[in-house]
This record gives C-alpha cells, sequence and structure tokens, in this order.
C-alpha cells in the first residue's frame, strides 16, 4: 500500500483555548503547534489562522506571517491554507490566502448546516469561482466532502473544467449537518470516488481515530488534529498536534503502513 500522509489541521476556526489552552492563537504558537505534527510525522499542514486573541482570519498578511514562521521550523513542510475560513465569511475574504500561492488549498463543494444557526455557504458559482481561482494560481484543492453529494459535485465541475483531475478528496465525517462517522457512511464515500483519487479523512470528536484506522487498513490517508478533535483519548486533552500524530503514526505501523514525508506526500498527490 502506498505510504500514510498524515495531515495536521492545528488549529480550525472555531475551537478555541477554552476547550483546550494548547489550541493556538498567534504566530508563535501556530509555527510550534505545526512543528510538534511535523516532528512526530505529518506531512501536510491545514491552515487556519487567527488573530492574537483568538478572532479567526483569512487576511492574507496573516496568512504569510504564519507560514513563514512554519517554514522556518518545518522547512519541508506542505502548508494547506483553509479557503472555508468561518462561517460568514465573503469568498473574497476567503480567498485571500491563494494569492500567496500554496501549494495546496481546501476547496469545500458544498452547503451545510453548521451547528445551532449556522450554515456554512458554499453555492454552485462559489464553487466554480475558487476552483477557477486555483487552476489560474497553479494550486491543488483538497475537496472537502462533507456529505456525498459535494463528491458528486467536484466530479461535475471538474468535468466542466473547475477542478483538474485527478482530484484528492477529504472527508470530514461527524459535523453536526453532515454525514456521520460511521463506518457504513465512509465506506460510501471511499466507493463514490471517481477511478485514480486520493482520499484523506478527518474524522470530528470521538470519530477521528476510529476512521483513521477505517482509512489506513483502505489506503487513504488520515487528517488529524484540534480543528476536527482535542482529546487523545476519553477524556484526555491531547497536550500538542504533536500527540494526536503520534497516535496515527503509532496506529498505521500496528497495522503495517508506513508514514509518507513531505516529498513522498508531493509525489502521491502530484504536486510540482
Ligand atoms: N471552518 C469551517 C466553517 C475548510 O477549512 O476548508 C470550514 C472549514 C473547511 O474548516
Ligand atoms: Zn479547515
Amino acid at each position: 500500500m502506498e505510504k500514510l500522509i498524515i495531515t495536521a489541521a492545528i488549529c480550525g476556526a472555531e475551537v478555541t483555548k477554552e476547550h483546550n489552552p494548547a489550541v493556538p492563537y498567534t504566530v508563535q504558537e501556530i509555527a510550534k503547534e505545526a512543528y510538534s505534527a511535523y516532528k512526530a510525522g505529518a506531512s501536510i499542514i491545514h491552515l487556519h489562522v487567527r488573530e492574537d486573541d483568538g478572532t479567526p482570519t483569512q487576511k492574507k498578511q496573516r496568512y504569510e506571517e504564519c507560514i513563514k514562521a512554519i517554514k522556518e521550523k518545518c522547512p519541508d513542510v506542505i502548508v494547506q491554507p483553509s479557503t472555508g475560513g468561518s462561517v460568514g465569511m465573503s469568498s473574497a475574504e476567503r480567498l485571500e490566502p491563494i494569492e500567496l500561492k500554496p501549494e495546496m488549498a481546501t476547496l469545500d463543494c458544498g452547503t451545510l448546516n453548521f451547528g445551532g444557526d449556522e450554515v456554512f455557504v458554499n453555492t454552485e458559482n462559489m464553487i466554480k469561482e475558487f476552483g477557477k481561482k486555483m487552476i489560474d494560481m497553479d494550486v491543488k484543492p483538497e475537496v472537502e466532502v462533507f456529505d456525498k453529494s459535494m463528491i458528486d459535485m467536484a466530479i461535475r465541475l471538474s468535468k466542466k473544467g473547475f477542478i483538474k483531475e485527478p482530484i484528492h478528496f477529504s472527508f470530514v465525517m461527524g459535523v453536526n449537518g453532515g454525514i456521520s462517522g460511521d463506518l457504513r457512511d465512509f465506506l460510501f464515500l471511499k466507493e463514490s470516488l471517481p477511478y485514480g483519487s486520493t482520499y484523506s479523512v478527518a474524522g470530528i470528536g470521538k470519530f477521528e481515530f476510529t476512521l483513521a484506522v477505517a482509512s489506513i487498513i483502505s489506503g487513504g490517508h488520515v487528517r488529524v488534529g484540534f480543528e476536527d478533535n482535542i482529546y487523545l483519548a476519553k477524556g484526555v486533552i491531547a497536550k500538542s498536534n504533536g500527540e494526536l500524530v503520534e497516535k496515527v503514526v503509532r496506529l498505521a505501523k500496528e497495522f503495517g503502513r508506513d508514514i509518507a514525508t513531505p516529498t513522498e506526500a508531493r509525489k502521491i498527490l502530484g504536486l510540482n
């Protein structure tokens, strides 16, 4: 089986220091958390950024500072900015980090409820706009799949030239309003992919490690990190993103799956 790409979603836009004091906000904290994940075996950092007080932002300048600080500590890591940002941001705000021409960025392929009164909006025209921008800027999208319909949307838009093939998908499973974190649903998503696709799985909360194992044994890749889950085990708060990555490395070892370096991850994903 191909080597395992581990993505660390170190920060997110919703989780706070009240949930886990190790959630990073400042540039230094973000770089430190990225390094802990990289050292443990992550080859991709899925990146949201914050103001020093924790407010989520998509400002290009803040991304630039954070990416520079991350690259100083982890020179070869793949940095994957979010274009999801946080609920309620405009398309223009969300697209700001693409101006930095990162190697990868997320492309959210549908609208969903996001808990309470929140709706995470991604209309078809927005997806086309984001997809086209990524093609123009030579940024490889990671298609975020919160439900099966989002795979279908990505396939349809790739046929129309808005997303290049082969597509790399990320199943984000267990969000209130999205697909569940059940194994049955994981298999449904995986079996729905076009031939030649790659995929990673991000299980929210208690689904993080069960779905990591499902992906490890099925030939997929894995995302962990505070954005998705703050616990190392039931009732045990993780002290760093690195601890979460270390656990995936241990699980992968048990099932005979080697871990990809950033260079190997680039090859698997077809990055230049
Ligand atoms: N924060 C969520 C509203 C992404 O990074 O592309 C969206 C999100 C997805 O986290
Ligand atoms: Zn995200």
